[in-house]
């Protein structure tokens, strides 16, 4: 560091890390603001994954074959090991695990949108890790340089587990699109059903995003949410069109002279409900998550116990 740099006052001197795509570390001194907007970025990350499990848990004891019964509780499992990776992120920033869940549990901490909503048939299966896996890779990719260095590792292994994810899913949707009649509807009502609420994962236009040109200027975000979304489009059309599905947009085009595809406008007003609390399984997701949790406490006092006997420090395994 320049001695320029060491006598900038703290804000600036921050800034300038930043600027010179330094890592942030846990022990570095950071603005409040930058530490409450990654614990609040990263929390919502974490909360995503594991309640993220639930809408693929539902189909593990009704997978068609033992293969892919065996790759769903793989990729499932994946899920819970990505909340972890995170939490653990989230607590170098001086939250305990409790407070994160608390947050969760009492609606003050959001989760990605498309987890409250339901998965009625084994297409669906194909169609979250097809599509939804698809867009978090393409949103962490850009999160593996984001400027905190426990969340940008984290990233790194993540996207090498989501590739796996995505992988499975687009191979049960090809799978089925190579099967009867009955399948290749079934794969479409899939896509019809969670192709809008994928393109929400992005989060609101960059003109209306509250966080975004902060979490920019802090190299937190490192792509606008419309720039990923545009992105995930161009990559899971061309899929689509691979395996004979059709996107469920009437506006979806090719646009020769911006060399990306146009497409419709997402119902906003549902994305509102979905993320205040009334999509059609917000509820039903909270309270399996909160039943999961009292049913585990014992673990976790077992766990403590043990450390205690031990001599050891409690690990927090909320
Ligand atoms: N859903 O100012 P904005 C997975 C909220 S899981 C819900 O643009 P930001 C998987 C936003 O939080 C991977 N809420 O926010 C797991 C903010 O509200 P608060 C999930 C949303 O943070 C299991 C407000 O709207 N990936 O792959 O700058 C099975 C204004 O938005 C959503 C991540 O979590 C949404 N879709 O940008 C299968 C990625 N969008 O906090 C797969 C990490 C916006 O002020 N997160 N909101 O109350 C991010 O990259 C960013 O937080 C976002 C939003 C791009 C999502």
């Amino acid at each position: 560091m320049s001695d320029k740099v060491v006598s900038m006052p703290n804000e600036e001197r921050f800034q300038a890390r930043i600027d010179a795509e330094e890592k942030i570390e846990p022990k570095d001194w950071m603005p409040e603001k930058y530490r409450q907007n990654l614990i609040r970025q990263i929390s919502q990350h974490a909360h995503s994954e594991v309640i993220g499990e639930q809408p693929e848990g539902n189909w593990i004891t009704r997978a068609p074959s033992l293969e892919r019964k065996a790759i769903l509780l793989a990729k499932v499992q994946d899920e819970a090991g990505h909340g972890l990776y995170l939490y653990a992120a989230a607590e170098t920033l001086g939250i305990t695990r409790e407070e994160l869940i608390e947050r969760l549990h009492t609606g003050a901490s959001k989760y990605a949108s498309i987890f409250n909503y339901p998965s009625l048939t084994w297409a669906d299966v194909g169609a979250i890790g097809w599509l939804v896996d698809s867009a978090a890779i393409v949103n962490q990719v850009s999160l593996q340089n984001t400027s905190y260095g426990p969340y940008a590792r984290a990233m790194v292994r993540i996207c090498k587990e989501e590739s796996f994810h995505q992988r499975q899913g687009y191979n049960i949707m090809m799978t089925l699109m190579q099967g009867n009649e009955q399948q290749r509807a079934m794969a479409q009502d899939a896509l019809n059903r969670w192709w809008w609420p994928s393109l929400m994962m992005f989060g609101p236009h960059d003109g209306e995003s509250a966080h975004s040109a902060q979490s920019m200027k802090w190299k937190i975000k490192r792509r606008s949410n419309d720039d990923l979304r545009q992105q995930y489009v161009d990559q899971a059309v061309q899929q689509a069109l691979a395996i004979g599905l059709e996107v469920p947009d009437p506006d979806l085009v090719w646009n020769e002279s911006r060399g990306h595809y146009d497409f419709g406008e997402i119902d906003w007003a549902e994305f509102e409900r979905v993320i205040n609390g009334n999509g059609p399984c917000n509820r039903q997701r909270l309270a399996h998550h909160v039943k999961a949790h009292e049913e585990g406490a014992w673990v976790r006092e077992a766990m403590a116990a043990y450390d205690a006997k031990r001599g050891k420090p409690t690990v927090d395994v909320a």
